[in-house]
């Protein structure tokens, strides 16, 4: 039996080195307890992101690389669309931001800003211009190599996205693109290329960007390759992409993980749904306008097959309309068991929001089966963007519903957040206050969702790096940090840029004087831009 004194003398020591620990610990952030946050009276919340919080800054390759008839490169669904006048104001990603030629100064811009990593996207027909593996461009490989190697001198990870909507457009006039497994081979050939090419240095993976808006490619006229099967051509694109990136995820983890350390994930875009009142109708609706928006890809993914609500009411649907089938395909179990589990962690799009109401439709299609209309709300601003609302709680929402829905999600990573802005003819205004204040708002809810609703997001990324080829509205709609001016290729950087620079540099706003400080800077600053710009 120890003396008594002995015992009061070790229970005081073990309490010192607990203390002197546990105070260390919070000194070097192991953990969190001694952060200061602090909630402004309008609800602001000041203070810093984790630690180990990533931010980022991303493109996609037809937006900005032109160099369309450069190296060898051969035509995706997007040149041909184009050049069939799908763009809204007759453009074409011919020249873009001429980023194939112009790599350095887009790496020394992704510098500028401080950012740990860069996501771009690969060109599938840049590196294979028919899209089959028998035909490969090294100089098309050598241009991704450079670009690589350029971030990862300066510093800057590699953020790979695999396909970013660019098919080579010898696969859609052979088979018909993303609506036929036969493209499932051939993507994971052009996936395993880039592993075995780029894997050295890329850690981490994005298979497909959003692949609801490459079925609405399917569905509907409004983006290549414009097909316009309603009812059939989204939901059957999608199947079919889920399988291809369910075996370029297995080829990854079974072949190149281990040697390479990397990971592998899927983009999805996701709005916030808000139901129009409290009754159940319009709750149920706001319900499934999540489930046909995100639901139709992540339920696969981290439960199992589509979800239970999408399933009855296309099957419901299709008996009505006659058909022997439903328009949703089936599953084979096989195929439930190869998709599930696949995303390292969840690359998530979000933008904006809508108002959700509940409403019969009768005609059959990916954006009518879910029986609901969607408005923006008047009193959220509008932006370059007609689709495009500025509501910023909505992000911190989508967060947390994929956390309640989805417990084993692992981490998010925020992939893409930004805003437009229209075109303006003459001298443009560089001082995008509005754009400081989206960014400020935004990135303030993805703090909320950590420290308040513990969702688990790595990280943060802007779009754009650049101004660039905005799909069918052509140039006209601005999401970039820095101005591109699309005669003299010029980039130059707007306040958000500036801003941005301050919030990665500070890991998050400290304190709304330290926010004042920067505002008077930025303002200063891009002032003094706008006269360089304008010549004035
Ligand atoms: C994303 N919508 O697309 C893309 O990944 C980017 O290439 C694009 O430039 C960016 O967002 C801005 O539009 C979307 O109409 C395009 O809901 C449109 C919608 C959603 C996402």
């Amino acid at each position: 039996m120890l003396q008594r004194k002995t015992k009061v003398f070790l229970l005081l020591t073990v309490t010192f080195v607990v203390y002197v620990v546990y105070t260390w610990m919070v000194r070097v952030k192991v953990v969190m307890a001694e952060v200061k946050f602090e909630e402004d009276d309008d609800g602001f919340l000041y203070g810093e992101f984790p630690n180990s919080f990533q931010w980022s800054v991303a493109t996609s390759a037809y937006q900005v690389e032109g160099g369309a008839d450069q190296g060898g490169r051969g035509a995706s669904i997007w040149d041909h669309y184009s050049h069939v006048g799908g763009i809204a104001d007759g453009s074409n990603g011919d020249v873009a931001c001429d980023s194939y030629n112009r790599h350095k100064e887009d790496v020394a811009l992704v510098k500028q800003l401080g950012v740990t990593s860069y996501r771009f996207s690969i060109s599938w027909s840049r590196v294979l211009p028919t899209g089959k593996i028998d035909n490969i461009n090294e100089e098309g490989i050598s241009y991704y190599n450079n670009l690589i190697n350029d971030l990862i001198a300066a510093n800057i990870q590699p953020v790979v996205t695999l396909y970013h909507w660019d098919l080579p457009l010898a696969l859609q006039n052979e088979f018909g693109g993303w609506l036929s497994d036969v493209i499932i081979p051939l993507f994971v050939d052009y996936a395993e290329l880039c592993f075995q090419r780029y894997g050295d240095r890329v850690k981490t993976w994005i298979t497909l960007n959003e692949p609801r808006v490459v079925a609405s490619g399917y569905e509907t006229k409004d983006m290549a390759p414009g097909l316009n099967k309603l009812g059939v051509g989204g939901y059957r694109s999608s199947y079919v992409m889920l399988k291809a990136h369910a075996r370029a995820y297995h080829t990854y983890v079974e072949r190149y993980k281990q040697t390479q350390r990397g990971r592998i994930g899927i983009t999805l875009n996701c709005d916030w749904g808000v139901p129009h009142d409290a009754t159940p109708l319009n709750k149920e609706a706001s319900t499934r306008f999540m489930q046909w928006y995100i639901g139709l890809y992540a339920h696969p993914i981290y439960v199992g097959g589509w979800p239970k609500v999408i399933e009855d009411n296309v099957g419901e649907k299709s008996r009505k309309e006659g058909r022997s089938e439903s328009r949703l395909p089936a599953f084979a179990q096989a195929e439930l068991d190869d998709i599930i589990g696949t995303s390292d962690f969840l690359g998530l799009n979000s933008y904006t929001a809508v108002i959700v109401n509940h409403k019969r439709k009768q005609s059959p299609g990916l954006f009518t089966d879910s029986d609901i209309t969607t408005t923006l709300d008047a009193s959220w601003p509008p932006s370059g963007s007609s689709w495009l609302a500025i509501y910023p709680p909505g992000i911190r929402k989508v967060l947390s519903w994929i956390k309640g829905e989805y417990p084993g999600y692992g981490s998010i990573l925020i992939t893409e957040n930004g805003v437009s802005e229209t075109d303006q003819s003459g001298c443009f205004n560089l001082c995008d206050q509005f754009r400081v204040n989206f960014f400020k708002n935004y990135t303030n809810n993805v703090l909320k969702a950590i420290r308040y609703d513990g969702v688990n997001v790595e990280g943060y990324t802007a779009w754009s790096l650049l101004d660039n080829f905005e799909w069918a509205r052509g140039y006209k709609e601005r999401f970039g940090i820095h101005h591109v001016d699309f005669n003299t290729l010029k980039r130059t950087p707007k306040a958000s840029a500036l801003f941005y620079k301050r919030l990665v540099e500070n890991n998050g706003i400290p304190s709304r004087g330290v926010l004042g400080g920067w505002m008077k800077e930025i303002e200063g600053e891009c002032a003094r831009e706008n006269q360089a710009l304008c010549g004035t």
